[in-house]
Order: C-alpha cells, then sequence, then structure tokens
C-alpha cells in the first residue's frame, strides 16, 4: 500500500492501535465468511456487508463509553461486532438459527442487544435517524450524560425526516451523534448524481448543528473527530454532524452486479486507502508489532469467525410454533 501523505500520526497508544487492528480485521473476517455462508444457501434474504468501511465504527466505538448507544441501517453487522455483541449470536442470526440474537426470526437487518445499548438493525432508509434522536430524548431527559451514535448512509442523508429530526434535536439540544456514513454510493447511484451539494455535512448549518468531514479510511482520524463530537454533546451543546468518508468494497447487497463503477475504482481503494493496512503499517514501522504477531492476530481472529460459523450451522431453526411469540414487547424497557 502507498503511505498516505495525509495519514495521521498515531496519537493513541500501541495497545490501542493493536485494538482497532483486531476490531477491524474481526469485522473484515466476519463479513468474509458472511459472504461465503450466503454464497453456500445458508443465510437467506438480504445482507448487506461492511467490508471497507470498518474503521468508521472502530474509531467511533473508541471514543464511545459504557452506556452510550447506537443505531443504526442494515448494513449492520460490523456496527453489532465493534460495540461487543458476540460474533456467534450475529452469525447464527445471518443464518436464521435459533442462536441467534433475534432467536433466528429477524436475519441480517434486525438484531438488537439491550446490553450493548445496540438499537438495531434498521432495514428502511432513513428511519432510524428519528429514532436515534428519540434515544438520545430520553437520555436527555433522565440527566444520565449519555450519547448516541446515529448512523445512517449519504443517500438517506437526502431524505425529509433527517431534517425534522435536525430540527427537533437543536431545538432540544439532543446528545445525539448523526454520523453519515458516506460511501458515495446509495445502491447504484453516486452521490454526484443524487446530491446537490458535496459537503453533507455542512446540511445542519440551518439548524444550527456543526459538522465535520472526516477521512473514514483512518481510524485515527475518526477517532479524533469521535472524541470531539462526544465531548460536544456531553458538555449539553446539543448534536453534532460527522461525515465520515468511506468506500464499501462489496456490492450494495448481496446480489447487486456493481455496473455503475469500475473494477479500477475499487482496486485503487484497496490498494491505496485500506484501513487495515493502514494500521498494520503503522504498527510494523512504529515497532509496535512483527509480522509474526500480526499473523498470529489474524489466525486468533479466523478461529474465532469459524466458531461463529461453527455454532450457527449447528444451532437448530426456530420451532413454526416461534411464529407466534416475540411479536409484541411485553416487558416495559428499563431506563438504562
Ligand atoms: C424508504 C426506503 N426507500 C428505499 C429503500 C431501498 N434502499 C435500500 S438501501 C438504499 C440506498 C441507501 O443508500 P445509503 O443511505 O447511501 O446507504 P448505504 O447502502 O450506502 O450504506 C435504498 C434506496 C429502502 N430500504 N427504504
Ligand atoms: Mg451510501
Amino acid at each position: 500500500m502507498a503511505t498516505r501523505k495525509s495519514a495521521k500520526k498515531p496519537n493513541v497508544s500501541a495497545d490501542e492501535l493493536t485494538q482497532y487492528y483486531r476490531d477491524m480485521l474481526l469485522i473484515r473476517r466476519f463479513e468474509e465468511k458472511a459472504g461465503q455462508l450466503y454464497g453456500m444457501g445458508l443465510i437467506g434474504g438480504f445482507c448487506h456487508l461492511y467490508i471497507g468501511q470498518e474503521a468508521v465504527v472502530v474509531g467511533l466505538e473508541a471514543a464511545a463509553e459504557d452506556g452510550d448507544k447506537r443505531v443504526t441501517t442494515y448494513r449492520d453487522h460490523g456496527h453489532m461486532l465493534a460495540c461487543g455483541m458476540d460474533p456467534k449470536g450475529v452469525m447464527a442470526e445471518l443464518t436464521g438459527r435459533e442462536g441467534g440474537y433475534s432467536r433466528g426470526k429477524g436475519g441480517s437487518m434486525h438484531m438488537f442487544s439491550t446490553e450493548k445499548q445496540f438499537y438495531g438493525g434498521h432495514g428502511i432508509v432513513g428511519a432510524n435517524v428519528p429514532l436515534g434522536a428519540g434515544l438520545a430524548f430520553a437520555d436527555k431527559y433522565l440527566e444520565n450524560n449519555r450519547v448516541t451514535f446515529t448512523y445512517f448512509g449519504d443517500g438517506a442523508a437526502n431524505q425529509g425526516q433527517v431534517y425534522e429530526t435536525f430540527n427537533m434535536a437543536a431545538l432540544w439540544d439532543l446528545p445525539v451523534i448523526f454520523v453519515i456514513e458516506n460511501n458515495q454510493y446509495a445502491m447504484g447511484t453516486s452521490q454526484k448524481r443524487s446530491t446537490s451539494t458535496p459537503d453533507i455535512y455542512t446540511r445542519g448549518e440551518a439548524f444550527g448543528i456543526p459538522g465535520e468531514a472526516v477521512d473514514g479510511m483512518d481510524v485515527l482520524a475518526v477517532k479524533e473527530a469521535g472524541d470531539k463530537a462526544v465531548a460536544h454533546c456531553r458538555s449539553g451543546k446539543g448534536p453534532y454532524i460527522l461525515e465520515i468518508k468511506t468506500y464499501r468494497y462489496r456490492g450494495h447487497s448481496m446480489s447487486d452486479p456493481a455496473k455503475y463503477r469500475t473494477r479500477e475504482e475499487v482496486q485503487k481503494m484497496r490498494e491505496e486507502k485500506d484501513a487495515i493496512e493502514h494500521v498494520r503499517e503503522l504498527l510494523i514501522s512504529g515497532g509496535h508489532a512483527s509480522e509474526e504477531d500480526l499473523k498470529a492476530i489474524d489466525k486468533e481472529i479466523k478461529e474465532v469467525v469459524n466458531a461463529s460459523a461453527d455454532f450457527a450451522k449447528e444451532s437448530p431453526e426456530p420451532a413454526t410454533d416461534e411464529l407466534w411469540t416475540d411479536i409484541i414487547a411485553d416487558v416495559a424497557p428499563q431506563n438504562a
């Protein structure tokens, strides 16, 4: 990989840097495995892989504290793993098995964990944005000093409900970070063809919401921007927008023929900008890890991912009478 001029010098410890490497690699290997299981017919329905975008969620999770919340879209496996959800439970849900987070009844786009404060997984574009503001409203009301990370795409950023949410979030100074994962495409439509102004982060100006663009292929830049946004929200100043420029290497979903971009475009990003390679280089050049150390990490992660796939294959499918359970919650949500 060519060394990037803009790449930040590490302002974190070697242990933190190694942890980012592990966390990003776990997402990448997990997604590669999910792609394989999909190809084998073990995963049905929709499946949107996060490969290429790993630095976004890993950098922001590094800026989060216990009790902070996150809500995202259908491209959600990376977010689950980064906030500490069990790969076995995620893979079993992808394969529609009882051992999955939604007992095999939700699939790729519909998993939740109140323990990890992960509020989905939502298939309707933009619909999670007001939900994120709602979570932040609850936290503000409870005065618990927590922050909600609300992730959505560049395509979703053109929806009306996003701006209704911006208005309310600014009006009530809600502790919410709007994270726009700008991977440059909404399905097969490039940002250039769909979006009137390229700088989506400026769209909060009309509401008095500050925002900034961030290099989403540099986990250190994401972490730094995340720290700033979190500090802003926790100090009671209201919402913040982070437009994180990233790139997905795979198709929109598993059934995407990807005719809207060239192979060369994808290849160039992989070769010159890959976020995992970037941290690998920092670890090696900084003398924090040897090639052997990194190989050992890769091996360890492959074992975790293989164990998640084995667990998923061995877990039974839910019984048919399970169709009638978990439809309406019968327990009032706890004020975490
Ligand atoms: C309300 C709504 N309209 C259309 C769709 C179909 N759809 C699914 S993903 C998508 C593109 C969204 O792109 P973006 O927000 O950039 O997210 P990305 O897939 O790039 O992560 C569309 C149009 C949908 N799921 N919901
Ligand atoms: Mg997009």
